[in-house]
């Protein structure tokens, strides 16, 4: 299945998989996932539940900050979680994750070494990388006429009212401190004050805060410019060939969501199945190469058509990669960002 048919199918997909489960269907095991919306190719989905005869149920978030909400009101059942690093970090704060068990899954071997060190959790003890993206602007090239590769694009008037940005203060924000200059994961106060200023202009030009619908809402026509995850972009240039997307010439985050399996899991072997699953080089390269994402699976890469491995967004030259950063966990710190992300929605 190619990417072109990923958005459209992505909504009878998710009613599909959020059909209520029975813990035992004919027998076989369920493995509940909770993940992001058309973040794994449905035939993968399907090949693992035939090589272990089970059946996979997801259920989706579209924010980091929406998944922590979910699980801290006692959202319990699911088996595997898919966390960006710095919410795997805070999940891990709360004790709410498993150490997980090597000796199930040999595929860590395939995890790109050059990647780890720079993961938040290099030894894999409580999670593994799924897929990394950095966040981009997507555009439509007869709608925006001389696009500046800058998160200024934003305050063009003349994209009034078609613009949507996520949902999300650490992208938005996050985005504003680096028009700044300053890291996206910055704690001092007054320069988020100015950033939060930032997207309070932002706020007044764009259609709406929005973290799925962008999608088919930009290869639809509705939008012109918005603020969206590499791969969903991805999927969403397969439907309509007028989209261009970048990396904002002032950086942007690169981040990555991990595989962890909370500590009330039902079913933790067959989440480690799942793990080493899709950590599989040919499995991985084959997701990849459907969802848009770029898992850092080095065993995968070869398996990679040209023009997967040829994306600047995707596989972004050393240049362009230097301005990303990862999004750290705020800690005790959370506080000033939701005040100041308050004070964005509310104006
Ligand atoms: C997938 C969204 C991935 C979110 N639809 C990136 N953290």
């Amino acid at each position: 299945m190619n990417r072109r048919r990923f958005i459209a199918s992505s909504a009878a997909f998710a009613a599909l998989s959020s059909l209520p489960s029975c813990k035992k269907s004919g027998g076989a095991q369920t493995l509940t996932i909770f993940t992001w919306s058309d973040y794994l190719k449905p035939e993968v989905k399907e090949k693992f539940e035939k090589a272990h005869n089970c059946r996979v149920v997801i259920d989706t978030f579209d924010s980091n900050e929406a998944m922590l909400a979910k699980l801290d009101a006692g959202a319990s059942g699911y088996d595997l979680l898919v966390p960006s690093s710095y919410a795997v970090q805070a999940l891990k704060r709360k004790g709410l994750l498993q150490t997980l068990d090597h000796s199930l899954l040999p595929n860590l071997k395939n995890i790109d070494a050059a990647y780890l060190p720079k993961a938040l959790d290099p030894k894999m003890e409580i999670s593994v990388p799924y897929m990394t993206a950095p966040t981009c602007l997507g555009y439509l090239a007869s709608k925006v006429s001389d696009a500046k590769h800058s998160w200024t694009i934003l305050d063009r008037q003349d994209l009034k009212g078609r613009i949507t940005l996520l949902d999300d203060m650490r992208e938005v924000i996050g985005a504003a401190l680096k028009v700044l200059g300053h890291s996206l994961n910055s704690t001092d106060p007054e320069q988020l004050a100015k950033a939060a200023d930032i997207a309070i202009v932002w706020k007044r030009n764009i259609a709406k805060f929005e973290n799925e619908q962008y999608k088919s809402g930009i290869a639809s026509g509705e939008f012109f410019l918005v603020q969206g995850y590499a791969g969903d972009l991805m999927q969403a240039a397969d439907e309509n060939e007028d989209m261009r997307i970048f990396i904002p010439e002032e950086g942007t985050a690169f981040s990555c969501d991990d595989l962890c399996i909370p500590k009330d899991a039902k079913n933790t072997a067959l989440a480690h199945q799942f793990i080493d699953f899709v950590s599989g080089p040919e499995i991985a390269a084959e997701n990849m190469e459907s969802i848009g994402y770029r898992a850092p699976n080095s065993a995968a890469y070869s398996h990679l058509t040209e023009d997967f491995r040829g994306s600047e967004v995707l596989f972004p030259p050393d240049t362009v990669f230097a301005r990303c950063e990862p999004i750290a966990d705020l800690g005790d710190k959370l506080p000033l960002w939701t005040n100041e992300w308050d004070r964005v929605k509310n104006s």
